[in-house]
């Protein structure tokens, strides 16, 4: 039986790929992990506490918010405020940044962005829900408070990124840029361990992913598009929570998709902290990630901090024949 490495000492390991890392990163990390395994105790238990239910709230894009989406929020802002290694964040699930007082005088270098609990409309039914975050070098006076340029970042400029699944078990996958790692939570011990080492994406997949329902109302290329997958007999598994989505995608192979439609133009996910991070580690793991204007996520100027953008995001060979019938159908010639 190999040894357990726990997600802690691989961190404080792979710190050394960063000849000028002080450790700030590396703390960082090990307190999201921290936060991931508060909210997982929580999710597991959803079903048995009076935490269920709508809470009667809209949150910053409108979407209603279940209670477990607060408690997931409340719980990584504490855990990053704490942390000392974190001057700000930004949320899904607040209409501005928040900013952290540096700890004990001391001046923090990154920011972080985050879904607390992406898919959460899934809760009450029982399905697998995520945490979606991202981490940005500062760029504003380390000596000061944060400001909004240091969150109005290209995907590009991403440090780190990960995702936690709450799925049939726990996983913690990230990468800081060397590659993409994954770690189940061993509840018996409490530690995230490495069970999935150096993750590749297939260059192609039997799988296709996209809400169906809004068909009759994407452009005809990614109409076309779908019936081509559609005509390769390729499987579609959509389960309307993207995490999990992208996750089988990532493990695989395949293609996520959502285009715009009519009712959102613009396409309805968010690129700070669901689009930009899953396509940092998609292409890490040797996968694409591209709008439906084909352009790469990564390089998509950021202008608002809930902006939208559509996606299509896997294999490489399946985003690249996905981008030939946007050239080939498409009605506007992309810029
Ligand atoms: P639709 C969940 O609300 C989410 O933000 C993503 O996790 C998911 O992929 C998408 O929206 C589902 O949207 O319109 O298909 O229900």
């Amino acid at each position: 039986m190999n040894r357990i490495i726990t997600l802690d000492e691989f961190i404080i390991h792979r710190q050394k790929d960063f000849p000028f890392a002080s450790g700030e990163l590396t703390g960082l990390l090990r307190d999201i992990g921290v936060a991931a395994k508060i909210v997982n105790r929580e999710v597991n238990k959803a079903g048995l506490l009076n935490i269920l239910g709508i809470a009667h709230q809209e949150n910053a894009t409108g979407d209603q918010v279940q209670k477990l989406d607060l408690f997931a929020n409340e719980k990584l802002i504490d855990c990053l405020k704490n942390s000392g290694e974190c001057c700000g964040v930004a949320s899904e699930e607040n209409e501005d940044f928040i900013a952290f007082p540096n700890l004990d005088n001391k001046a923090s270098k990154y920011v972080v962005v985050f879904d607390p609990l992406d898919g959460s409309s899934n809760i009450d039914v029982n399905v697998s829900v995520g945490t979606i975050f991202g981490i940005y070098r500062r760029k504003s006076d380390p000596e000061g408070i944060c400001s909004r340029e240091d969150f109005l970042q290209k995907g590009t400029e991403l440090v780190a990124a990960g995702y936690v699944l709450y799925g049939t078990s726990t996983l913690l996958v990230y990468s800081t840029g060397r590659g993409v790692n994954g770690f189940t939570l061993d509840p018996s011990i409490g530690e995230f361990c490495l069970s999935h080492t150096d993750i590749r994406i297939p260059d192609r997949g039997n799988y296709y992913s996209v809400n169906q329902g809004y068909y009759l109302k994407f452009d005809v290329e990614m109409r076309r598009y779908i019936d081509y997958c559609s005509d390769l007999n390729l499987m579609l598994r959509y389960i309307g929570s993207m995490v999990s989505d992208v996750h089988r995608i990532l493990f695989q192979g395949g293609i996520f998709l959502y285009p715009n439609t009519r009712k959102y133009p613009l396409g309805k996910l968010r690129l700070l902290y669901e689009c930009n991070p899953l396509s940092f580690i998609v292409e890490q793991a040797g996968g694409k990630a591209i709008t439906c204007q084909l352009e790469r996520i990564l390089e998509v100027d950021m202008v608002h901090l809930h902006q939208r953008a559509t996606i299509a995001i896997g294999s490489p060979g399946m985003v690249d024949e996905m981008k030939e019938f946007v050239e080939r159908y498409s009605t506007i010639v992309p810029s």
